[in-house]
């Protein structure tokens, strides 16, 4: 049985970051199933079954936290139906392509939604690269609202330049800045604004490392923090008390071989996600609305019901 080129390709590139943040983890993920299922020479219903299985367990075990990942996984595989080899194969391909059309669609509604927390003149302060979060302010944008960021530039892999660019396209003022200068100038904020890799029941939210110290530094200085986020980081494994595992990327991110040897000998640790409890936050934004963060789980028990299997494990 062989995995499609793509879908070892996507694993390589989710597991190198050359594909990263949530929603396009989930996006990618999805599509590399469907080119499985459009490629696949299997001969029976079980071999057809079993080859999209294997990819997507390939496609799982690259990055662990983005809860989107396995939510993209499962809303495929669970669609994945029929008697004979053809049918399956178009129920996977009308599946990942749902899932996207719905992906596309519930970021642009959050966005309007997460849109109405933006007045005129507001400076949003971010962390990270996320896309739930840049399409509220691409909201606001073309609601006709001047907003301007203060964007950390999130070290050790500097996504807040990647925000710094799409920020500029849409018009947006953007003042860049080192992490450890977010709390002298979240006296110029009016949000603090990111977005999440998993969402747990409790209404903890699990984002790129640093954002737990920003939300605590905003709410000592009275600063909103608002999460941007679609249903699809939120993590049904945690409705049943599973924690969510943080990623440790590898340790030359931080420092490079040669420095570390002139250091000498030191320990280097680099989790690339913390957890900010719900007392820092002041709402998540989702597509089916705004809710306190404490308030999650009912949203949750409304899209999971008492909890879900792994499909890639049946
Ligand atoms: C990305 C990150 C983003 C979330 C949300 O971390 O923490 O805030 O994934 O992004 P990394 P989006 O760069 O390590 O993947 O809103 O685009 O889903």
């Amino acid at each position: 049985m062989d995995l499609h080129p793509t879908v070892e390709a996507t694993a390589e590139d989710i597991a190198s970051m050359e594909i990263r943040g949530a929603a396009t983890i989930g996006a990618a993920a999805a599509a590399a199933l469907r080119e499985q299922a459009e490629a696949s020479d299997a001969e029976t219903p079980e071999a057809f079954r079993a080859e999209v299985r294997v990819a997507a367990r390939r496609l799982h075990e690259t990055r662990p936290t983005a809860v989107s990942l396995p939510n993209a996984l499962r809303y495929v595989l669970r669609r994945m139906d029929g008697g004979d080899v053809p049918l399956l194969r178009a129920s996977v391909v009308e599946a990942a392509t749902d899932f996207e059309r719905r992906l596309g669609r519930a970021q642009a509604q959050l966005g309007a939604i997460g849109a109405n927390r933006l007045q005129d003149g507001d400076v949003v302060m971010t962390h990270c690269h996320s896309t739930d979060a840049l399409a509220c302010v691409e909201a606001a944008v073309e609601q006709g609202k001047d907003v301007e960021a203060i964007v950390k530039e999130t070290r050790p892999r500097l996504q807040g330049h990647i925000t710094a660019r799409q920020l500029r396209e849409l018009g947006v003022p953007v003042t860049l800045i080192v992490d450890n200068a977010a709390r002298r100038y979240l006296d110029d904020a009016d949000h603090v604004l990111v977005g999440a890799d998993a969402i747990a029941a409790d209404g903890s939210v699990i984002n790129k490392i640093g954002t737990s110290g920003l939300a605590v530094n905003a709410r000592e200085r009275g600063v909103p923090i608002m999460v941007a986020a679609q249903t699809i980081k939120l993590h049904p494994a945690t409705m049943t008390g599973h924690t969510v595992e943080i990623e440790m990327r590898d340790e030359r991110e931080v420092v490079d071989d040669e420095e570390r040897a002139a250091i000498g000998d030191i320990t280097v640790e680099n989790p690339a996600f913390d957890v900010t409890p719900p007392r820092y936050l002041d709402a998540i934004v989702t597509e089916s609305g705004q809710f306190p963060p404490e308030s999650i789980v009912t949203l949750m028990r409304e899209l999971f019901g008492d909890g879900v299997a792994e499909p890639w494990l049946e």
